[in-house]
């Protein structure tokens, strides 16, 4: 039978990798299906194949829409009235569209000060009850934790594996435009959720015949949020990129073992080389994506430049005609304050005459 109009999302999508059954309300907004966007300057510059797979037009502007659609729609089969989450922005403002669709409560913890304004906007309109904590992520992320045991909630935080089963539909898509698994993937890592739902797709479906290989997983953290990379939590995590200001990251293991067993690697980027990424993309390629989806572009370069490290994965791997996928993970629009803070833009300014107006842009 054909799908019904409405019902396009990733859970119909990709129903038997998924853990739904008959009895399970699909609770979506069609999300998934986001475009795998060639990029010739990109490619370029790093002497491969590259594309973005441009997670910021999904419904709510980011990845997590595909972890949200499958953790609402089990919540409310185990019927569960409230639904909670830690954020640094992008998962509040899926749980809290999400939840507003099932009609079903959402509460969001958050770190005071240090969420994208467009974000906040979100958790907001879609009817979330917010706090603002005196803390940041990982502070928010164990108070979520403590919720564990209350009848009638549900935590929706990657901790749930159901969000990982939803954003591992992401890999399926990639193998699917390109008809098979990229060389390599390259993807921010905040909370590190992402990387181990990516490297769990890409594995599900070379077991299932429908690619021939594996990619190298290479994952970015902001330099001053980087607990992976430097093999401890860090305490006061700091970056400008606050979608990935996380201390002390729950999927820690996924992802050191999405880069060592593919032969990838963990590695960080600077704040500057994110916001320049950031600046570059968008005006080089059409692509606006919020600073912690750049960190994926800035790696890229990083891999690229006489900066990597010696034992670069990529020394071998990154060569003419391989692909390589960057996932840009949440849109531009979320964090407008940013961009336009550090890209230090000024209108040029005109009296209202042709005249005016063709001297100003001379
Ligand atoms: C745009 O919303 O953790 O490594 O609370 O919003 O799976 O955590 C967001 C993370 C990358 C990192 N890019 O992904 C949250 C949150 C964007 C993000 C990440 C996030 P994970």
């Amino acid at each position: 039978m054909k799908a019904p109009l409405n019902d396009k999302g990733v859970i119909s999508r990709y129903r038997e990798f998924l853990p739904v059954g008959a009895g399970t309300p699909v609770v979506s907004l069609n999300e998934g299906s986001t475009p795998l966007i060639h990029s010739p300057r990109l490619s370029a510059k790093a002497g491969a194949e590259v594309f973005l797979k441009f997670e910021g037009l999904n419904p709510t502007g980011s990845f997590k829409d595909r972890g949200m659609t499958v953790a609402i729609s089990k919540a409310v089969e185990r019927g569960a009235k409230t639904v909670i989450c830690a954020s640094t922005g992008n998962t509040s403002a899926a749980a809290a569209a999400y939840a507003a669709r099932a009609g079903i409560q959402c509460v969001v913890i958050l770190p005071a000060g240090k969420i994208a304004i467009g974000k906040l906007a979100q958790a907001y309109v879609y009817g979330a009850k917010v706090v603002a904590i005196r803390g940041n992520f990982d502070d928010a992320l164990r108070i979520v934790r403590e919720f564990g045991g209350v009848d009638g909630v549900a935590i929706v935080n990657s901790i749930n594996p159901d969000r990982i089963e939803g954003q591992k539909t992401a890999a399926f898509e990639v193998i699917e435009d390109l008809g098979d698994a990229p060389d390599i993937h390259i993807l921010p890592v905040g909370n590190a959720g992402n990387i181990t739902a990516y490297w769990k797709g890409y594995r599900e479906f070379h077991a299932n015949g429908r690619s021939t290989r594996l990619p190298k997983m290479a994952g970015f953290q902001a330099a001053g949020s980087a607990p992976i990379f430097f093999g401890k939590p860090v305490e006061k995590p700091d970056t400008v990129a606050t979608a990935i200001r996380i201390g002390n990251p729950a999927s820690w293991k996924g992802a050191t073992d999405a880069a060592a067993e593919s032969g990838g690697c963990i590695d960080i980027v600077s704040d500057e080389e994110i916001l320049a990424a950031q600046a570059w993309l968008a005006s080089n390629e059409g692509v606006f994506v919020e600073p912690a989806s750049a960190a994926s572009v800035a790696g890229l370069l990083k891999c690229h430049s006489a900066a990597r490290c010696a034992s670069c994965p990529f020394s071998t791997a990154v060569r003419p005609g391989a692909k390589v996928v960057l996932t840009v993970t949440g849109h531009g629009l979320k964090d407008t304050e940013t961009a336009v803070r550090h890209g230090n833009f000024q209108p040029l300014e005109a009296d209202a005459t042709l005249e005016a107006v063709r001297a100003a842009i001379a």
